[in-house]
C-alpha cells in the first residue's frame, strides 16, 4: 500500500460514506437534512522518527507530556495525518451571523468529529488487512487533553493543550503551518478538522514546503475583527483563556454542542493558503 492508494480510498469513503451527511435524527433543522459536512481530504505522511517529535516535547512547544510515535506504538515507522476541509455549506452558514456558531458549523463540531474518528477507524482497518498494525492515539484510552470535554479545559496538568497534538502533527507531516488565530493553515485552508493514524508500514515522507512554523499566515488581521471574544490580536496572538470562555458560554446556552470558529471564516485564509 502506497500513498497514493490511501488517498484515493479515502476520498472515496468521504465522498461516499452515508456518516458524511448529516442525518435526519441528528438535523438542527429539516433543511439540513443531507448536508455535505467535509470535502474531499488532504494527506501528509511524516516519519515516526523525526526528530520534530523530540522537539514537541519541549516546554514552550507542547511540553512533557507529549508522546511520540514510538510510545504510542512500539515498532511504528509511518504517521498518517489528514486534513478534511469543512464543505462550502458549513462554512458559508458560519459566515452569516459574525456573533454566534451556525447550525451548520455546530454540525461540523459534533457529527464531524463522529465521522473524523470513522475516517481514523477507515485507515486502520485498511492497514491492518495488510498485515499492518494502525493506533489512533485521541481514541487510545492512554490519550488526555485539555480539550472541552466536560469543560475541563484550561484546568489541571492538560491546561490548554493534550498529549498528542493533531496540528503538530500535521505540521510535522507537511500539511502546513499555524497562524495567528492559532489554527493550522492547508493548501485547503483552515475552517476543518485534523485526524492521524500511527503506523508500522514503513511510507516515504512528505516533504515540507515551510521553513518557520507560522509561514503560511500573511498577518491581515482579519481574525482579528471577526473574534467575538477579542481573544486575537497582533502583539499576543490568540489568548486560549478568552477563546474558551466564549465557548462555554456557548455550551451553557445550547449543550451539548459548542463551537465557534469565527476565526476560520470569512478570513482569507478560510479554504486556502493566503
Ligand atoms: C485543547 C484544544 C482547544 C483549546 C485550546 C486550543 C489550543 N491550544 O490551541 C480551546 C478549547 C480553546 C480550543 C478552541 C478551539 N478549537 Co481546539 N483543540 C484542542 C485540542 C484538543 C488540543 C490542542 C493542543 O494539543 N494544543 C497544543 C498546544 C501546545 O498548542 P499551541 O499552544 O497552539 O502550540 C504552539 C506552540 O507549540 C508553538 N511552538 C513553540 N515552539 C514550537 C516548535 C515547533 C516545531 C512547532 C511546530 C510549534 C512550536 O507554536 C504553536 C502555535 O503557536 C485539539 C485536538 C488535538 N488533539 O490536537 C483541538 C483543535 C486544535 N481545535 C480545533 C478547533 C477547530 C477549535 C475551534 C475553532 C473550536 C471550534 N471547533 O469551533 C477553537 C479555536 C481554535 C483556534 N483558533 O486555534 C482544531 C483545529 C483545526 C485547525 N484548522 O487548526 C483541532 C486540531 C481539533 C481537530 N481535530 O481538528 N481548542
Ligand atoms: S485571517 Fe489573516 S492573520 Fe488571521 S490567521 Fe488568517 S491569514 Fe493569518
Ligand atoms: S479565537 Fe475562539 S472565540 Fe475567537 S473566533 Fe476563534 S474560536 Fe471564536
Amino acid at each position: 500500500m502506497d500513498k497514493q492508494i490511501i488517498e484515493e480510498k479515502l476520498r472515496q469513503f468521504v465522498n461516499e460514506s452515508v456518516d458524511n451527511f448529516i442525518k435526519e435524527e441528528d438535523a438542527l433543522s429539516p433543511q439540513l437534512v443531507g448536508m455535505r459536512i467535509y470535502d474531499e481530504p488532504v494527506v501528509g505522511i511524516g516519519k515516526a522518527n523525526d526528530e520534530l517529535f523530540t522537539v514537541f516535547k519541549q516546554p514552550d512547544a507542547v511540553g512533557e507530556i507529549f508522546m511520540d510515535p514510538e510510545e504510542w506504538l512500539p515498532g511504528a515507522k509511518s504517521v498518517i495525518s489528514y486534513f478534511l476541509p469543512f464543505s462550502e455549506e458549513v462554512r458559508k452558514g458560519n459566515r452569516l451571523d459574525m456573533s454566534w456558531p451556525s447550525p451548520e458549523w455546530l454540525h461540523g463540531r459534533l457529527e464531524g468529529q463522529t465521522f473524523l474518528v470513522k475516517t481514523s477507524n477507515f485507515i486502520k482497518d485498511m492497514l491492518v488487512e495488510e498485515g499492518h498494525q494502525g493506533l489512533i492515539p485521541i481514541i487510545d484510552s492512554r490519550f488526555r487533553s485539555g480539550g472541552m470535554t466536560g469543560l475541563t479545559a484550561g484546568q489541571g496538568e492538560m491546561g490548554f493543550t493534550s498529549n498528542w497534538s493533531e496540528r503538530h502533527v500535521a505540521y510535522v507531516c507537511g500539511l502546513g503551518t499555524f497562524c495567528l488565530s492559532k489554527g493550522l493553515i492547508t493548501k485547503k485552508g483552515v475552517a476543518g478538522r485534523f485526524g492521524s493514524v500511527i503506523t508500522d508500514l514503513e511510507l516515504p515522507e512528505d516533504n515540507r514546503n515551510y521553513e518557520g512554523i507560522y509561514d503560511y499566515c500573511n498577518n491581515c488581521g482579519v481574525c482579528i475583527k471577526n473574534c467575538p471574544a477579542n481573544a486575537i490580536s497582533l502583539e499576543e496572538g490568540k489568548d486560549h483563556e478568552r477563546c474558551f470562555a466564549f465557548l462555554q458560554e456557548v455550551y451553557a446556552q445550547i449543550k451539548p454542542r459548542y463551537a465557534c470558529g469565527k476565526c476560520q471564516v470569512k478570513v482569507p485564509c478560510e479554504n486556502r493558503i493566503p
